[in-house]
């Protein structure tokens, strides 16, 4: 699938050390659900990550807008640390809620699903989030989720019930290390986002679906094992694995994907490849909400960032009302909130207009301090708040901060 043009970066003077002395103190460092600490990311030259991408039967909300920004800071942190990036997201265009949504309202499911992905587009470039080297669709992804379910059922690690196909969750050790979570509290949340624990026939209740059955009136390719379509949690492990290796650097996504989704991606690859881990870190942003729920395209509760671009908003006031919180928060996204980052970018775009101002290269080091540390983008705002508010005689400053701004927060002044 296409992906979307990529934004100029700027690189800056003094940019990192070499990636391959980034070992530890310089690197990026990254909250890792799997350990529950704050860990060093990407040793090697080449930082590879995965981030699942939108399921498209509605437009970008500034929930899905800030998931994608926080991986885009994983992004230009990495790459100002002088690594080459390798980046790699799906889009589910084949799944239960995007059926529903085309059915619902008589539109031909790959319409919808290119529609809002082409939306879903614009707003990335709009946002100037840097784009997936590899921006991959479930559909033409279903010859790698056939040959992984082949490889599950050669392992044995696969059963039928009633011509769909399941992953017996007894057949990793090490499932349950992702979310840690007790069996208790895995339950609630299976049963929540998409599984079936109560479905007659399965060994385990939290087991998962690896290979729908067709079913009357829906879309269904052949198979091995059936006509059918491929479940959730395996297409991303099969676009993952295939595009990346096992091991590789960050997989991302929001809080809600946690459980079962990474769990269960990363029990089908790692059970179905004898490797582990999946990813060495695992790194879920928090939920942007509206009036007290989570914003979501089931609740309806939305703010869509199409819809704030037609009426005129700058989408780096987008950017920058998102960047003010912390990318783990959960936070209420207000209007307050946009007005006060549209204030804010018209202090910055005057501060980087003046002749002079306070030397950048402190601001630089303040900057990626802040970012290298778990991504800290408020500290990171105040630091250029902070510059932007002091008078200067450094002739060079404003060019300098301007390129800051845009490299590593992508915010084009
Ligand atoms: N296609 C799957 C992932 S493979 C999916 O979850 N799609 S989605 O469209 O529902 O969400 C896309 C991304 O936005 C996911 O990473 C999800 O965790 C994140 N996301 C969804 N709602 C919110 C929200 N309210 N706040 C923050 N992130 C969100
Ligand atoms: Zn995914």
């Amino acid at each position: 699938m296409r992906s979307w043009p990529a934004p100029p970066v700027p690189s800056l003077p003094a940019a990192g050390l070499p990636a391959a002395d980034h070992q530890g103190d310089g690197a990026l460092r990254l909250y890792d659900t799997a350990s529950g600490s704050v860990r060093p990311t990407a040793p090697g030259e080449t930082a590879r990550m995965y981030v699942c991408g939108i399921t498209p039967y509605d437009a970008t909300h500034m929930g899905h807008a800030n998931t994608y920004l926080a991986f885009d800071l994983v992004n230009r942190v990495w790459r100002d640390l002088g690594h080459t990036v390798r980046y790699v997201q799906n889009a589910t265009d084949v799944d239960d809620p995007l059926l529903e949504r085309a059915r619902e309202t008589g539109q031909d499911w790959r319409e919808l699903a290119d529609r809002e992905i082409e939306l879903f587009r614009q707003d990335m470039v709009a946002l100037r989030i840097l784009p997936p080297d590899v921006y991959v669709g479930a559909v033409e992804s279903i010859p790698l989720v056939v040959e992984m379910v082949e490889r599950l059922r050669g392992k044995g690690a696969a059963y039928e019930v009633g011509g769909d196909v399941y992953f017996p969750v007894a057949a990793d050790p090490a499932f349950g290390t992702v979310s840690r979570l007790s069996r208790e509290e895995m339950g609630p949340l299976f049963a929540e986002r998409g599984g079936d624990p109560d479905r007659d026939g399965k060994k385990d209740p939290l087991d998962a679906l690896l290979w729908s059955a067709r079913r009357p009136g829906e879309p269904y390719w052949d198979s091995p094992f059936g006509e059918g379509r491929p479940g959730w949690h395996v297409e991303c492990s099969a676009i993952s694995i295939e595009y990346l290796g096992m091991g590789f650097d960050v997989e991302g996504g929001g809080s809600d994907l946690v459980f079962p989704h990474h769990e269960m991606s990363a029990s089908h690859a790692q059970v179905a490849t004898g490797k582990r881990p999946h990813a060495k870190v695992y790194v879920h942003a928090g939920m942007v909400g509206l009036d007290g729920e989570k914003m979501s395209k089931s609740k309806g509760n939305l703010v869509f960032v199409s819809k704030l671009r037609r009426g005129g908003t700058d989408p780096m006031a987008i950017r920058l009302a998102l960047l003010a919180h912390h990318y783990r928060s959960d936070w209420e996204w207000t209007d307050s909130g946009l007005e006060a980052a549209g204030a804010r970018l018209d202090r910055w775009r005057a501060a980087v207009a003046r002749p002079s101002g306070p030397a950048a290269a402190p601001v630089a080091a303040e900057v990626r301090g802040h970012l290298t540390d778990d991504l800290d983008a408020p500290s990171a705002l105040a630091a250029i708040d902070r510059w932007a508010a002091t008078p200067g005689d450094d002739p060079d400053a404003p060019a300098r901060i301007r390129a800051l701004a845009d490299a590593l927060l992508g915010v084009a002044l």
